[in-house]
């Protein structure tokens, strides 16, 4: 049973014809956006805005037609996945490092779709490192602030040198005491000089698709 592939798919039935949709980042989106390829193939009409260079040329492969955020009026329904989800649905994202434009197309989403196997459901956020991406211009300055916070910041790194995002910035993967509030670190981390966004989505999620203890699909609201 390839859970992802479940959950994914299910969440596109969400989508209708003539909609804007944010195609998120990810090997559980990944599922939604070959599904919606093939829909598009049998005669779909949506515009996909991809979150990442990697969605954006799979979805081009696919014959899903792409516009800029910059373009269109409103976004009708983002999906997307998530490497931790807590009972208020709030989410740490990041892993793959898309976390800003997935955060910007998120919260532009008319409705947030957040497509999660189980393994992603927790009761606390944390125990998956928080990534935080950095403007590589201060970064040894900027890893000071969010010291100051009591997290542990380390540069993510790919073959010795910092692994760069899509934006050309650094990220730095952060672990922090269960006694920060997540709802103030989420503002306080982007506060930081130097801080260009972090992955707490906090209040964002509409729904999240997952799978309940007997395998069954669930929408949680
Ligand atoms: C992206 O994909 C990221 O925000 C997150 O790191 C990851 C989700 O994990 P998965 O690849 O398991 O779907 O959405």
């Amino acid at each position: 049973m390839n859970e992802k592939k479940i959950v994914g798919e299910k969440a596109v039935e969400f989508i209708k014809d003539g909609m804007v949709v944010g195609l998120g980042t990810g090997t559980t989106v990944y599922y939604s956006i070959i599904k919606l390829g093939k829909l598009v193939k049998e005669g779909l009409n949506i515009q996909g805005i991809p979150t990442s260079v990697q969605t954006e040329e799979l979805a081009k492969q696919l014959g899903i037609p792409l516009v800029s955020c910059n373009e269109v009026e409103q976004i009708d329904v983002a999906i997307d996945g998530a490497d931790e989800v807590n009972s208020d649905l709030d989410l740490i994202k990041g892993g793959g490092g898309a976390l800003l434009r997935e955060k910007i197309i998120a919260k532009a989403a008319n409705k947030f779709i957040v497509v999660a196997t189980p393994s992603k459901m927790v009761g606390n956020l944390g125990s998956f490192q928080l990534p935080v991406e950095v403007a590589p211009f201060g970064v040894e300055l900027t890893e000071k602030h969010i010291r100051k916070y009591g997290i542990n910041p380390i540069l993510r790194q790919i073959e010795g040198n910092p692994y760069k995002t899509d934006n050309g910035n650094y990220i730095f993967d952060c672990s922090f005491p269960d006694s920060l509030n997540v709802k103030e670190l989420e503002e306080k981390l982007n506060l930081i000089p130097g801080v260009v966004e972090n992955g707490l989505f906090i209040n964002m999620t509409d729904i999240v698709v997952s799978l309940d203890d007997e395998k069954n699909i669930v929408l949680i609201e």
